[in-house]
C-alpha cells in the first residue's frame, strides 16, 4: 500500500496560538488532497530555513532539506534541477528571505523555476527573540534597536513585481486562505511567491491589521495587469496602516527554467523519483 501519512510524530514547539499552525494545517490539507488526487509523498520535497517557520520542516513527513539560514531558494532550485518532476515547496522567514537571502529571492524571480514559495512574514527574526528585519515597522523597539526601527521598510510585493515574478500573492495567516492560495500555485508553471502575513503573538498584535484587510478578487482586481497589480501593492508597505489588500496582485506564465535547457528537458522525462536519485 503506498504510504500517504504526511504527519510526524513530533510535537511543535511554536508558541500556543501561533500563526505558523494555520499555515502547517493548511500546507497539510492541500499536499493531502494531492495524496488522495494520485500524487505520491515522492512527488514532493519540502525545504525550509532557519527559524521559527523552519520547523515546519519537522511536521510534515516528506523528503527535503531543512538548509541553512537565508539559502531556501538556491536549495529549492537545486532540487529542481536535479529533478523537474518534483513539486518543490519552499518556506521561509522574513527574515530567512528578506534578509540573508534577500539576493536568491531576486534571482529565482527572475530564473523562474516551478518551486511554490511561503513567506512566513512575522516582521521580526522571531526565534532569535524579535530583532527587526526589513520589513519591520518604523518605531518598532527592541533590545537590539532601543531607540526604535528608523529605516523604511521593504515592499516585498513591488519587489517582486520589479524583479519579473509571474506569480506574486499575499494572504493573511488563515487556513483558509492559505489553502486557497497554494492551490492555485499548484496550477501555476513557474515560481510562485506567497506572503503569508503571520503576527507574531509574541512581538507584534495583529488586531489593528485585522480591520484593515480586503481580498483583491471580490474587488474584481485584474491580476492580469501589471500597472493596476503595483498600484494595489503601493497600498501597503508595512508601515503606513491604511488598507491591506489580500489574494493575488499578479499572474502571468513565463517560460520556466527547467524548459529552456535541453538537458533539463531530457531529464523532465526520464520522470525520476527519489529512489533513482539516491542512486
Ligand atoms: C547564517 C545564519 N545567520 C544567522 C543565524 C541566526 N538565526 C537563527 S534563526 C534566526 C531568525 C530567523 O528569523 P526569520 O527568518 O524571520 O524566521 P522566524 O523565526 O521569524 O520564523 C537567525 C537570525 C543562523 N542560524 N544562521
Amino acid at each position: 500500500m503506498t504510504d500517504t501519512n504526511i504527519n510526524t510524530p513530533i510535537i511543535p514547539t511554536w508558541c500556543p496560538g501561533c500563526f505558523n499552525f494555520q499555515i502547517l494545517a493548511a500546507v497539510k490539507n492541500v499536499i493531502n488532497e494531492e495524496l488522495k488526487k494520485g500524487k505520491t509523498k515522492n512527488d514532493f520535497a519540502l525545504v525550509s530555513g532557519i527559524g521559527c517557520h523552519g520547523k515546519i520542516f519537522d511536521y510534515v513527513n516528506l523528503n527535503g532539506i531543512n538548509t541553512l539560514h537565508g539559502r531556501v531558494l538556491p536549495t529549492c532550485m537545486g532540487i529542481r534541477v536535479g529533478n523537474p518532476n518534483l513539486t518543490v515547496l519552499g518556506f521561509s522567514g522574513d527574515g530567512d528571505c528578506y534578509a540573508e537571502g534577500m539576493e536568491h529571492l531576486i534571482h529565482t524571480a527572475r530564473y523562474n523555476p516551478d518551486v511554490k514559495y511561503f513567506v512566513h512574514n512575522n516582521q521580526v527574526f522571531a526565534l532569535t527573540a524579535g530583532q527587526p528585519t526589513p520589513v519591520t515597522e518604523i518605531g518598532y523597539k527592541d533590545k537590539t534597536t532601543p531607540l526604535g526601527v528608523k529605516l523604511y521598510p521593504m515592499n516585498p510585493i513591488k519587489l517582486m513585481l520589479a524583479a519579473g515574478c509571474g506569480f506574486v500573492a499575499r494572504v493573511y495567516a488563515e487556513k483558509g486562505q492559505v489553502e486557497s492560495v497554494f492551490k492555485e500555485a499548484l496550477k501555476h508553471k513557474g515560481f510562485a511567491f506567497i506572503e503569508v502575513i503571520q503576527p507574531s503573538v509574541i512581538f507584534h498584535t495583529d488586531e489593528e491589521y485585522k480591520t484593515k484587510f480586503y481580498s483583491l478578487e471580490k474587488e474584481g482586481h485584474d491580476k492580469t495587469n501589471f500597472e493596476k497589480a503595483w498600484k494595489k501593492a503601493e497600498e501597503f508597505d508595512y508601515n503606513i496602516v491604511n488598507k491591506i489588500p489580500l489574494g493575488i496582485f499578479y499572474q502571468k506564465e513565463k517560460p520556466m527554467f527547467e524548459d529552456l535547457w535541453p538537458q533539463l528537458v531530457e531529464l523532465k522525462k526520464k520522470k525520476m523519483s527519489w529512489k533513482d536519485i539516491r542512486r
